[in-house]
């Protein structure tokens, strides 16, 4: 226990009880509400459920401390907290069991996520930003333990810059003075992960709000802690991040998750302290439990002991808060059961209501199907129209239809349809109106809003052009990047950017070069090596309303802030159909230096994992400038690598610094030709100009195409539109075989339909599977070179023409 002195708010004897017996009946509320989702499940009316039950006391507690403005960053147990805080209700959870697609009956995630899975928005319906100081906030759950974690770093921290940069202290709809928590839950087995502490390490060393409950319920599914947690206890474990006399570190608590009294009290203190100091704060709240076991898909009677299970029957927060009433003498037995009988009916009630906001618009689906079937049908009586009655009959009996049942049917009786039925064009006109409306919100329910579709997205701002003098002076081009940077810092008062080395030495590259010193401290900063909580505290700024840029020094180093990026930026906007954007861009290099660690061009690996973000390869660095500059106009997240061997090349420098923008989606054709199309990215641009050079000695005329950006991929059809001229096409990379090329490959053959101007086989040059190896000749055979993209080209000529082009 801290022994920071102790200050409970004040309040009449008689609403202290009104607030106690309204906490009980929340408790009971949701209780209830895990209790009966439960047999939803196992009744087969809903798919899969997992229950916050056992940990309604100490998130009650909680929840008394979480103001307008904080943030939450949970985990799938806390429904009473969201209860208490009024962020969601008991018919909300009914909604998210069943996977209800309405978003106004499922605000937190559209039916997109199972249940127990809650955010607020912070863009409204038109993607606009809202005012986040008006509300209570909470960050988009995901199911991946501790994977809450690296953004909660990011949520904290815009606390402290909110405080400490006095050019942010306009912006009222994100902040007042950095008073804001951002309060984390996390359970007991999931601190066993890096992230845990990873994050934990970054908040210690930020020093900024975060306030971390562990609920210990001793399990991990079937894991016990003594399998997950030195000592078994967090807590113990923790002691080295202490606060201590020289006031760094974390206060660390400890508390029952029985025991109301002392929660509310622990919680009122810690959490006091690290609002007004920006102390980090952990709750180790032990002796939880999970009366219902762990989820719907097994019992835990197969792994707890007889007397674990009685143990958990006596200690039930719920049974305890009911004998601390009695004892304390703020209520009598029978209020208390009526309390109960109202949560109940409460939770009854809602779940009917739940059930038929989400079924009725189901079944109106199926009925409309079976009207058309029954008054237009194939009349033929054979084989078929038994098919036919069949498909109708069993659509008919199904009482609480599914989406899938009604597009089955109509699906499949299409096929069944008389070919010389007189009613077929009639019928099959029908059931194709029902199918291409049906299809239509199927789409909007299941698959929209991947990326940003409002007016701010990215796609939406128009190309400018890079502007160059007559004689236009040539530099480096980290320079070109650094002085545009210098206009994005001065034009932009929310961008800031923060990586390993990034601050005081500018960055790894100089890119960066003297705008610390310029821009403060607090905008241009260093951070330790945690890449997942460099993402994560991207995020968490992003979704506060701050304009992060996150470095990942390199490409290759992207791998440990993958899950964060791809389980929780990457589907952000998805999972919650909109509601929530974090426009995070997060810049790296990549691609060819020097040996196994500094040449990567994963590119495959990371498209194929963060789709939701896009993906911008420019081939040097006034493209790289151009790319931040329409990002920053914009409300998209996006990943940028910078060339890494570019930086030192001259470029000559644009007029228009801070200006120009390189519009995404759209592939830059940079030398024409009519014999063969080579498509290539990044770094590997300036092989394939070579090549093309080359190429053009022996009477070869390639088109070389940058593709800028590989997510979104050519939007106009560039490529097609080449290939359709020269019939023949390379795609070139640096990526291992069947990579980014064959995903090159795949959108222009197959998505562009360039498939039927072929007139060669299409071919792919990349590198060899392993990983490159050091020095320049270990480079040279690792990775393709000039040589490889003009032997290729050439022998794909060889085969069109032998007597022109022949046999070396
Ligand atoms: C990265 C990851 N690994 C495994 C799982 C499967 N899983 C879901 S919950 C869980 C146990 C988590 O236990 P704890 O953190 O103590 O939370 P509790 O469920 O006990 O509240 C596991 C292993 C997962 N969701 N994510
Ligand atoms: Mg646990």
């Amino acid at each position: 226990m801290s022994d920071v002195q102790v200050t409970v708010t004040e309040l009449t004897y008689a609403e202290f009880r009104k607030e106690v017996l309204e906490d009980y009946r929340i408790a009971n509320l949701s209780r209830q509400c895990s209790i009966i989702g439960r047999k939803e499940v196992l009744t087969g009316k809903a798919k899969f459920g997992i229950f916050g039950d056992g940990k309604e006391i100490a998130q009650i507690a909680m929840a008394k401390q979480f103001m307008n403005g904080d943030w939450r960053s949970g985990y799938y147990r806390d429904q009473t907290f969201m209860f208490a805080s009024g962020l969601s209700g008991p018919e909300e959870l009914f909604a998210q069991l069943y996977g209800d697609t309405d978003i106004t009956a499922n605000p937190s995630n559209a039916g997109r996520l199972m249940s127990c899975h809650f955010s607020t928005s912070n863009r409204d319906a038109g993607g606009s930003p809202v005012n986040l100081m008006k509300r209570k906030n909470s960050a988009a759950d995901l199911s991946p333990t501790a994977a809450q974690m690296p953004r909660l770093v990011g949520l904290g921290y815009a606390s402290k810059l909110f405080r400490n940069i006095k050019e942010l202290s306009g912006y009222k709809n994100f902040s007042e003075n950095g008073n804001e928590v951002a309060f984390g839950m996390i359970g007991d087995a999931s601190t066993s992960e890096g992230h845990f502490f990873e994050a934990l390490n970054a908040a210690g060393v930020l020093q900024i709000p975060v306030a971390i409950a562990v609920w210990d319920d001793g399990y991990g599914i079937s894991v016990t802690s003594d399998y997950q947690t030195i000592k078994s206890s967090i807590s113990e474990a923790l002691q080295g991040f202490r606060q201590d006399e020289t006031g760094s570190g974390i206060l660390i608590y400890r508390g029952k998750g029985w025991d109301y009294e002392g929660l509310c009290r622990i919680f009122e203190e810690g959490i006091r302290i690290c609002r007004e100091k920006h102390v980090p704060v952990l709750f180790h709240i032990e002796e939880m439990n999970q009366p219902l076991g762990h989820s719907t898909s097994g019992s835990h009677e197969r792994y707890k002991s007889d007397e674990r299970l009685e143990w958990e029957k006596k200690f039930d927060p719920i049974v305890k808060m009911k004998e601390w009433i009695l004892s304390s003498g703020l209520a009598a037995e029978d209020e208390l059961e009526k309390i109960e009988k109202l949560a109940e009916n409460q939770a009854r009630k809602a779940r009917e209501r739940a059930w038929n906001n989400y079924i009725e618009p189901v079944r109106r689906d199926k009925d409309e199907l079976l009207r058309i079937l029954e008054n237009k049908s194939c009349l033929c009586r054979n084989d078929k129209f038994d098919k036919i009655s069949a498909l109708t009959y069993n659509l008919k009996r199904i009482t609480d239809p599914v989406r899938k049942d009604n597009f089955i049917t109509a699906r499949k009786l299409l096929r069944y349809i008389c070919i010389d039925c007189p009613n077929r064009e009639d019928v099959k006109s029908s059931i194709n109106d029902w199918l291409s409306k049906s299809w239509d919100l199927a789409h909007d329910r299941y698959n929209s809003c991947l990326y940003n579709e409002s007016p701010s997205s990215v796609l939406n701002i128009k190309e400018v052009k890079p502007v160059y003098g007559e004689t236009p002076k040539m530099i480096s081009g980290r320079e070109v990047l650094r002085d545009n940077f210098d206009f994005l810092f001065d034009k932009y008062p929310l961008l800031l950017t923060f990586g390993e080395d990034t601050g005081k030495l500018g960055d790894v590259n100089q890119g960066l070069e003297g705008l610390q010193k310029k821009y403060g401290e607090l905008r241009i900063t260093d951070t330790g090596i945690r890449e997942a909580t460099i993402i994560g505290q991207g995020i968490g700024l992003a979704l506060r309303g701050l304009r992060p840029i996150a470095e990942i020094q390199y490409f290759d180093y992207l791998l440990y802030g993958l899950q964060t990026l791809s389980d929780d930026l990457a589907t952000l906007h998805y999972r919650t159909k909109g509601a929530q954007s974090a426009p995070l861009i997060i810049r790296t290099r990549g691609h060819r230096l020097e040996g196994m660690w500094h040449s990567g061009s994963p590119l495959s690996m990371v498209i194929n994992s963060i789709r939701g973000i896009y993906v911008c390869v420019p081939r040097d660095l006034t493209r790289a400038a151009g790319f931040y500059n329409i990002l920053l106009e914009a409300d998209d997240p996006a990943l940028v690598i910078e060339p890494l061997n570019a930086y030192r090349l001259k470029e000559p420098v644009p007029e228009n610094l801070g200006e120009f923008k390189v519009p995404l989606g759209v592939p830059e054709i940079l030398i024409e030709g009519n014999d063969i199309t080579i498509v290539t990215y990044g770094s590997c641009v300036r092989i394939a100009l070579e090549s093309a050079a080359q190429l053009k000695e022996f009477g070869i005329n390639a088109e070389i195409i940058d593709v800028q950006t590989l997510l979104p991929f050519d939007l106009q059809g560039v490529i097609v539109g080449s290939l359709r001229k020269t019939g023949r096409i390379i795609f070139f990379d640096e990526d291992v075989p069947g990579g980014a090329t064959a995903y090159m490959m795949q959108k222009v053959l197959e998505e562009q339909g360039g498939f039927e101007y072929l007139d060669s086989e299409p071919r792919t040059v990349t590198k060899k599977e392993h990983r490159p190896a050091y020095g320049t000749d270990g480079d040279y055979f690792s990775n393709p070179g000039v040589e490889d993209v003009f032997e290729m080209a050439y022998s794909i000529m060889n085969e069109s023409d032998p007597k022109k082009f022949h046999t070396f």
